[in-house]
């Protein structure tokens, strides 16, 4: 039977390094790759759903009908009506009249090709920023030089394991097991979290600060650690910017303030700066829920000013575990063209489009507005804020092109779907930011008949259209595998064939990062005090705490937070069969008092609602969480009654372009 090494490419910490038994031309096995240290448990259940076939697939191009259904439609056909729309759109509007969209649908290098296609069409417009983590990545840009970590298994030395808004029990099973072995040998864990997550079991002690005041709360932290001090001051001395007027600033954050605004008593703050300021080493495990805010970098900064103060980092056992990025050697998690607008604007293609404000920013698009739309490995009408404006700027477009191997909510809007390739069915190369591997994704079955991976598409459009293919990887296994190589060529260690014996640690990966104590910022130190976040964002110097703008007063409003679910990535999965038998479905989770409060019982269902929308949801009575929030899982769409982000408006985080989800507010009120 033949075994091949492979990974998963979808937007999870796991990038988990796989075993595929093929028979017959199918998947039938799938199993840990025992050269990934990171994920020695193996694929997790959604992983292991590859192995059913997925009733809902797309197996062929399907175009809408007058009525607003959908017909099969041959390739031919679907490139003759690419072509004559496109360019038509081309003559009357130009080439920036169409917005290409790329979600995180799944990784891979050839998901550059498709900017490489619009180049040769002559530009098209693109967005920038990103849905998931760019505040937190350019709060640790800014201040330890670059967004790499410990490897995953160090996790295993910590002395104190802090898991700040984080819930790897659903988000990151392998970090569970690293984080086992560190309890196992008597480390303390500290989860803190609204919530209290299936995470949070494993817990000394669990911190419930009101969403979005995280900043406070670190700040408040610093003040007492410095106070009583338990600083490291020969550390500080060292390898730290901006330490005396960071002290300073933190003054007025007074145990009792810091307890005001932040919701936790003034014992659990005594308790968790003693901790962190005695206990060594400590590793804080930040996630990307608490990011989605609009105080999220600052946020981020004052979270990491805790490991600076007291020496934790650059040691086993210590640092900040954000988001290592040690595989970016391709500039791929950028993609496509970066965090950011580009300082000096690209003569071909338009980065106008913010992520986080999709809806508004489409419509208002001008000299040339947009007319078209390409979308691919994305779901914007459920996983991009403010569905309601973003459904109506795709509705306003002449024409719509999506790629998905599901009609989701967005491809529900096209005129043409095309359909999809799974991962078994072309060779990509992935890196990851949960662990410093690069990976092959390998081909193991052919394609349905039917179905085209993207490179493929655009090959065959390009010929339509009469634009050069030279560059662009043609039709057949060995156009994408030189390609491929013509990109691994200027790393020696890393060739297709030695990424098919097993995963490949990063050139230069560190298994404990920054462990030379220089870093790459513009000082060589950890900047407190970043100049850098000053200029390029307009935020203070010192990290600092400002409420998130829609910030909860006492009152008949609630926080609503939007977590990843455990059963699926993001909008992916959830509709499987195999999955769908195991997720309870949509709901909301809510406190017991704010639930009575409303005359509200388990069950029941309500309208979540505020001026961007309404959801009509049942409740579930959660006796761990926080008062004045409630919860909601993002990923479900239109087949599940609607998404969350009817509810969310678009609004950036105050760095990275990031999408402040959990900055929205709601109404809740019995529905019958
Ligand atoms: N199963 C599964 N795994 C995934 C994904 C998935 O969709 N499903 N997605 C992947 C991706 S793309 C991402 S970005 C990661 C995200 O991974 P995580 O960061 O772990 O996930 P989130 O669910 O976004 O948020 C984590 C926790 O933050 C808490 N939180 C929200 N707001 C606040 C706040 O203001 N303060 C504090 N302290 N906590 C807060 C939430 O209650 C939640 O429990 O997971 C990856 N892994
Ligand atoms: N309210 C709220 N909204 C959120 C979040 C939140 O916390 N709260 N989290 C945000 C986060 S962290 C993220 S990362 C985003 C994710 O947002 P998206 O990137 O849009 O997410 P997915 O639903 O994972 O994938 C999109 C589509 O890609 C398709 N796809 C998978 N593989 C391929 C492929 O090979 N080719 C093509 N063409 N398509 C493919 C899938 O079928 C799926 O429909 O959502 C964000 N949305
Ligand atoms: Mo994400």
């Amino acid at each position: 039977m033949p075994i091949f090494t492979s990974a998963c490419p979808r937007n999870c910490y796991g990038t988990c390094g796989l075993r595929v038994t093929v028979e017959d031309g199918r998947v039938t096995a799938l199993e840990a790759h025992p050269g990934n240290r990171a994920t020695p448990g193996g694929p997790c259940l959604k992983g292991l759903s590859y192995l059913e076939a997925d009733p809902a697939r797309l197996l062929r191009p399907h175009r809408r009908r007058p009525d607003g259904g959908f017909r099969p439609v041959s390739w031919d056909e679907a490139l003759d009506v690419m072509a004559e729309r496109l360019l038509d759109l081309r003559r009357r509007f130009g080439p920036r009249s169409v917005l290409y969209y790329a979600g995180s649908g799944s990784k891979g290098l050839l998901n550059g090709v498709g900017l490489d296609f619009w180049r040769r069409f002559g530009g098209c417009t693109t967005s920038y920023g990103d849905l998931c983590w760019p505040a937190g990545l350019e709060a640790t840009r800014t201040t330890l030089g670059a967004n790499r970590h410990n490897a995953p298994w160090d996790l295993a030395n910590a002395r104190l394991v802090v898991l700040w808004g984080k819930n790897p029990a659903a988000t990151n099973l392998h970090q569970m097991v690293f984080l086992d072995q560190a309890l196992e040998r008597g480390a303390r864990c500290v989860v803190i979290d609204p919530r209290r997550t299936e995470t949070a079991e494993r817990a000394h002690l669990l911190v419930q600060p009101r969403p979005g005041t995280d900043g406070a709360l670190a700040l408040g932290l610093a003040h007492l650690i410095i106070s009583r001090e338990l600083t490291d001051r020969e550390f500080i001395r060292d390898h730290v910017l901006g330490f005396e007027p960071f002290a300073r600033s933190v003054a007025a954050l007074t145990p009792a303030r810091t307890a005001a605004v932040t919701g936790v008593a003034q014992a659990h703050l005594q308790a968790l700066a003693l901790e962190l300021g005695t206990v060594k080493p400590v590793t804080l495990c930040a996630g990307f829920g608490m990011q989605r805010t609009s105080n999220g970098g600052q946020t981020m900064r004052a979270l990491m000013a805790l490991l600076a103060i007291t020496g934790n980092v650059g040691r086993p056992g210590a640092g900040w575990v954000y988001a290592d990025l040690q595989t970016d050697l391709f500039g791929a998690a950028r993609e496509p063209l970066g965090c950011c607008p580009p300082q000096v604007p690209d003569p071909l293609v338009r980065v106008s489009v913010s992520a986080a404000r999709l809806g508004r920013d489409m419509a208002a698009q001008d000299g040339p507005p947009l007319r078209a739309a390409w979308v691919e490995r994305a779901n914007p009408l459920t996983q991009n804020p403010d569905t309601a404006r973003v459904r109506a700027a795709f509705r306003a477009l002449a024409f719509r092109v999506v790629v998905d191997s599901r009609l989701t909510d967005t491809a529900r809007e096209a005129d043409l779907v095309l359909p999809a390739k799974s991962l078994f069915e072309q060779t990509d190369v992935i890196g990851a930011y949960g662990h410093p591997y690069l990976q092959i994704r390998q081909k193991v079955v052919e394609p349905p008949p039917e179905v085209k991976p993207e490179t493929e598409i655009y090959w065959h459009l390009a010929r339509r259209l009469g634009l050069p293919t030279e560059g662009l990887p043609g039709p057949g296994d060995a156009e994408v595998e030189r390609w491929l190589e013509a990109r691994l060529r200027p790393f020696p260690d890393l060739s297709l064939e030695r990424l098919r014996e097993g995963p490949v640690l990063a050139p230069g990966a560190q298994e404990v990062a920054f462990a030379t104590l220089s870093f790459p910022t513009p000082s060589g130190r950890i900047e407190l005090l970043s100049e850098e976040a000053v200029l390029r964002w307009g935020v203070d110097s010192l990290p600092d705490y400002r409420p998130p703008r829609e910030s909860a007063v006492p009152g008949p409003l609630l926080r609503l937070l939007t977590p990843n679910n455990k059963n699926g990535i993001h909008s992916q999965f959830l509709q499987h069969p195999a999955l769908r038998a195991l997720d309870p479905g949509p709901g909301l989770a809510m406190s017991l008092e704010d639930a009575e409060a409303r005359g509200i019982r388990a069950g029941d269902r309500v309208r979540v609602a505020n001026d961007r929308g309404e959801l009509i949801l049942p409740v579930r009575i959660e006796l761990g969480l926080r008062q004045g929030c409630v919860v909601a899982c993002n990923g479900y769409g239109g087949e599940h009654g609607g998404a969350v982000n009817l509810l969310s408006l678009g609004r950036e985080t105050d760095m990275g372009h990031g999408a402040a989800f959990h900055d929205n507010l709601v109404r809740v009120e019995p529905w019958s």
